[in-house]
């Protein structure tokens, strides 16, 4: 149990209070919205066992709450994350205009990490799917327009971010190995190709 433990996914949320967060998560994991819920006080930890491309794979979603209150989080809220959801409110422009100090925060302890970014909430105003949100741009982030109340694009933020935390986790062993074989090809004396068997006297040693 504990080797399983160490190797789950991290998959961290962010954003003012009240943008949905829990509401979010309890869309994705329980499939269900119940209208009227106090802010979250203190940190809930989700466990779930999805399959990845023909592996289980165990995640740990981690949500905590009343970030407002606080203004920024406990550094090890952000500790060996994999992937964020970084969340506003259609509703609440002050919501999106924070944005940049949460992803600032985000890149001190998490200077890599996959970041997808939600703009929760367009059942309440679904003309706000057709604004220009440049902060996603800006940095380069996936944006998705989506409702925890009725659940549009739910499920493919999530499975999103469940994919790009389990290639974040992966990416280094496979980078280094990339790395290795560029290496070895680029040096002249050892050719990955190269199925002579040497009965030739002309190579220069
Ligand atoms: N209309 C609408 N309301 C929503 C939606 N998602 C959340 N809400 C409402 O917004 C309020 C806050 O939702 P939460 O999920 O508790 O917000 P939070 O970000 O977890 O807030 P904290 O725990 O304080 O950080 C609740 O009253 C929800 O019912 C949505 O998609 N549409
Ligand atoms: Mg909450």
């Amino acid at each position: 149990m504990a080797d399983k433990k160490r190797d789950a996914l991290k998959i961290i949320t962010l954003g003012n209070s009240l943008v949905g967060k829990s509401k979010l998560m309890e869309r994705y994991l329980m499939d269900e919205y119940k209208p009227h819920q106090d802010s979250t006080y203190a940190l809930t930890l989700h466990e779930r066992e999805v399959e990845i491309d023909g592996t289980m794979v165990s995640i740990d979603y981690w949500d905590t709450a009343g970030q407002e209150r606080f203004d920024n989080m406990h550094p090890s809220y952000y500790h060996g994350a994999h992937c964020c959801i970084l969340v506003f409110d259609v509703t609440n422009p002050a919501t999106y205009l924070q944005l940049s100090q949460w992803y600032q925060e985000l890149r001190t302890y998490c200077a890599d990490i996959p970041c997808l970014c939600a703009a929760n909430k367009i059942d309440a105003d679904p003309k706000m799917t057709k604004k220009k949100y440049t902060f996603p741009i800006k940095h380069d982030l996936p944006l998705y327009f989506v409702s925890a109340s009725d659940g549009t694009n739910v499920v493919k933020l999530f499975q999103d971010a469940e994919r790009a935390a389990n290639e974040y986790k992966n990416a280094v062993p496979t980078d280094v190995y990339r790395n290795v074989l560029e290496l070895l090809k680029d040096d002249d004396g050892f050719d990955l190709n190269d199925d002579d068997d040497d009965d030739d006297d002309d190579d220069d040693l």
